[in-house]
Parts: C-alpha cells; structure tokens; sequence
C-alpha cells in the first residue's frame, strides 16, 4: 500500500465530513482521510466512508475496496444507481445497539407506565392512582425485524418481563421469545402485538409496510385502549397519512416516531403536535463518532491484513 491512499468521506448529512475525517485519521495514519470536496486522484482511493452521500458521487474510483456506511442502515447507499460494484460494509457496533435498545426500553415504559399522563398529573397537581396497571408481563411486545438491533432490543424488553415476539424475514431461533416469520406469518405476528416496535431496514419489500391495513390487524382488547406504534427504523417504511387516520378512528391509539418520510420534519406536520404522537429527531441510535470510527478502522486493518469483509450487506436484498 502507498502512503497516499486515500479514504474519502462522503457525507451529505447536517453535521458534515470534517468530524470523521478527524476521527479516521487519527486512527488510520497510513492513509490521507480526506472529503469528497478537496481535490484528488481518483486512483488512489482505496474505501470510501459514505452517509447520504450525493449520487453518483462514488463514480470512476476504479481501485475501492469496499464502501462503509457510517450507519447501521444501507438505504442511503443501494439507494444510488452508481454505486460502485464492491462490498458494502455497514456499522455492527455494540454501542450503536446499545443505543438503540435505550430508546426502544425508555418509550415502550413510557407508554406501559403512562408516562405522558403522569407529566400531565403532576402539572395538575392531580393525585391520581391507577389500580389497573398491568404488569410487564400481561402486556404483549412485538418488534418487527430481528436483526442485530431488534433481537438486542427484544431480548432487553423481556428480560424486563414484558411478553415478546418478534417478526424478520427467514425463520430465527432467540431464546424464549415467540418468532414469527415471512408475509405468511405476519397477520399471527400482529394479531398478538399490542405495542409494536419497528426495527425494519428500508427495502422495496418493506417501504409503506406501515400503513392503515396493517395498523387494523394489531391487537386491539389491550388495557392501553388501542395498538402503539414504535418506528425507530426509517421513516419510508411509514404512511405517515395512515398513522395520523388510524389515530383519529382508533385503529392507533399512540405512536412514537424517531424517522420520518421526510427529516427533519417539515414544519407544518401535524405529527409535531398530535397530542398522541412522540417525535423524536432520528437519533435513537446516533452512529458516535469515536465508537464507529473505531469500528472502521479495525475492519480496514482487516481487509489490509487479506481478510474477507464482515458485516457485508446483499445487495440483492437490499440490507
Ligand atoms: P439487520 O440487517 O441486522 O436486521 C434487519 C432485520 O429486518 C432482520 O431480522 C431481517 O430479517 C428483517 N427484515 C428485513 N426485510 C424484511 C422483510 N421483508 N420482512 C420481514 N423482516 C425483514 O439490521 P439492524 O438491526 O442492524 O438495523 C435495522 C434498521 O434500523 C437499519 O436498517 C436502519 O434503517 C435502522 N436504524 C435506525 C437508527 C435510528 O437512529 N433511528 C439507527 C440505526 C439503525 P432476517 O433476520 O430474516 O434477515
Ligand atoms: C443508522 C441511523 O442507520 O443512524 O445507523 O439511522
């Protein structure tokens, strides 16, 4: 390897390239880490770094080795037409999952312990007890996808005690927790959930997968007055027109969203003040800057060493 080999990060997000240009630098002092805006030979860029990078901005690096997402999620990048044909390696990092599984815990509690109304109580100076909360244990949890965030969260919730099931595409064995999977499985899936936590990757299979007609199939006897929806996974797998109806007619009766169909969310949504949606700014799980650039280094160091890339995504499935 040259001394001049380039990793070049290509972000398209708020924060910018500059703080993970430092962060892989410092860890990577063989390569010059540098952004998509300097100049450079196209030649020498031996990986790219890339988060909401412009299309077709990774075009005519004929020596990449391999494409990183500075994120858990793949979408931004088989999203782009032109993305060179070389692996994709995307974050597995216990820090990002343990992120992850804090928002899950922290919003199922909040709705199972009804935390919005206790807010509302104690502005009202309203002492007011609830003799029918139920226990962890009579309130039924379903979170679909199983991957590496879902499975950690599922397992956390029912270590808590909560009744937990879980839907993913191909069939998985996780310790006690009931598993269901395929478009065959599903309606038994949403027939037993009545707070649903969404941990999906965006795919063509599952866009919109989160609308009215499913929303209706969840189970709706539970001692909340209706289904909660969680969706920390992307806002495109959510119709944000059928979340707002089924909360109006009751098919819904709360949701808390991390992701939106359009980020940041615009303004004039009426998501910002429903009284029984939580918003909160796609940050259930932030990819920290020292946890992931740590990540990627030690992959570069294993792919410089000969070995074969981990945590690669399929390109066919799209995550
Ligand atoms: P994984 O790839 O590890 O897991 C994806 C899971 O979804 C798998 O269980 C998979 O099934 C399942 N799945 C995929 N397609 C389907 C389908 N058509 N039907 C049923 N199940 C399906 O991903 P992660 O757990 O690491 O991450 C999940 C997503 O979380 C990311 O793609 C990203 O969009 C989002 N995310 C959000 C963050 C935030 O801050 N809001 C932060 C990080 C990630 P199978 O097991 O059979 O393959
Ligand atoms: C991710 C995200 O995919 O932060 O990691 O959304």
């Amino acid at each position: 390897m040259s001394d001049t080999d380039i990793i070049l990060v290509a972000h398209g997000g708020g924060e910018g390239a500059e703080p993970w240009v430092q962060a892989l630098a410092e860890r990577l002092p063989q390569f010059r880490v540098q952004s998509l805006q300097g100049p450079f030979d196209p030649a020498r860029v031996r990986y790219a770094v890339a988060w909401k990078h412009p299309p077709g901005s990774l075009v005519g690096l004929d020596n990449l080795q391999a494409i990183f997402s500075l994120g858990a999620g793949v979408d931004h990048l088989v999203s782009d037409p032109d993305l060179p044909d070389v692996p994709i390696i995307r974050v597995v990092d216990p820090d990002l999952t343990s992120r992850m599984s804090e928002w899950v815990l922290l919003h199922v509690l909040a709705h199972h312990r009804q935390a919005r109304l206790y807010d509302w109580h104690q502005a009202e100076k309203l002492w007011e007890d609830d003799p029918h909360q139920p226990a962890a244990h009579e309130v039924r949890v379903g979170v679909m996808g199983l991957g590496v965030l879902g499975s950690d969260a599922a397992r956390k919730l029912d270590m808590i005690g909560f009744d937990v099931a879980g839907w993913s595409r191909t069939p998985k064995v996780l310790d006690t927790i009931d598993t269901y999977a395929g478009a065959a499985e599903l309606d038994a899936f949403l027939a037993r959930t009545e707070i649903l936590v969404v941990l999906l990757p965006l795919t063509p299979d599952t866009r919109g997968i989160l609308n009215h007609a499913l929303f209706a199939n969840l189970a709706r006897h539970s001692y909340f007055g209706g289904p909660i929806l969680l969706n920390a996974g992307r806002g495109g797998l959510q119709d944000e027109a059928g979340i707002l109806e089924a909360l109006e007619d009751g098919t819904l009766r709360a949701a808390t969203l991390d992701v939106f169909e359009t980020e940041p969310l615009p303004q004039d949504s009426p998501l910002w003040h429903h009284p029984a949606v939580t918003v909160t700014p796609h940050n259930a799980a932030i990819s920290s800057t020292d946890a992931v650039a740590a990540f990627i280094a030690g992959e570069i160091e294993h792919l410089e060493a000969g070995g074969a890339p981990r945590h690669g995504v399929d390109r066919g499935r799209a995550y």
